[in-house]
């Protein structure tokens, strides 16, 4: 049952703080650049905010700030990427333009959770 598709509000899944690079930009591959970002997943999209004063589970919702990139799952694909990076724990996702973003945290639960809700988003909508 797909939130986006009948109008309603898309619900809120998971929010907290990561650590996010992108490293491909359609397909063209980028220089690193860590950040700590304040990651958002709702209804079908992955936000990052970048501004600490918006870390607040109501800061994806309309009149508060925008997001300073916003990656749609429908297609993407996730991998376990710890060859891509001297840190441990990192994972990376890809969206059907060829974004490649890298994600990442030094707490093995904190990674663990993002991988698989972001997994079963992707999952859902391959089954759409
Ligand atoms: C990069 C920076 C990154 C590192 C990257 C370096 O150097 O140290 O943190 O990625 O390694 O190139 P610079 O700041 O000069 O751009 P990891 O932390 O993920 O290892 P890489 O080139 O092997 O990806």
């Amino acid at each position: 049952n797909s939130p986006d598709s009948n109008g309603m509000t898309p619900e809120l899944e998971k929010a907290g703080l990561l650590n996010k690079t992108k490293i491909a930009e359609g397909g063209r591959k980028l220089r690193k650049n860590w950040n700590l970002s304040w990651v958002v997943l709702v209804g079908n999209s992955l936000m990052f905010f970048k501004d600490p004063k918006t870390q607040n589970s109501d800061s994806w919702k309309p009149g508060n700030s925008c997001p300073e990139s916003s990656v749609d799952l429908r297609g993407a694909q996730l991998q376990w990427a710890n060859e891509l990076s001297s840190k441990k724990n990192v994972f990376k996702l890809r969206t059907v333009t060829g974004n490649e973003f890298l994600l990442q945290s030094d707490t093995d639960s904190v990674i663990r959770e993002w991988y698989s809700i972001i997994q079963k988003v992707i999952d859902r909508l391959d089954k759409e």
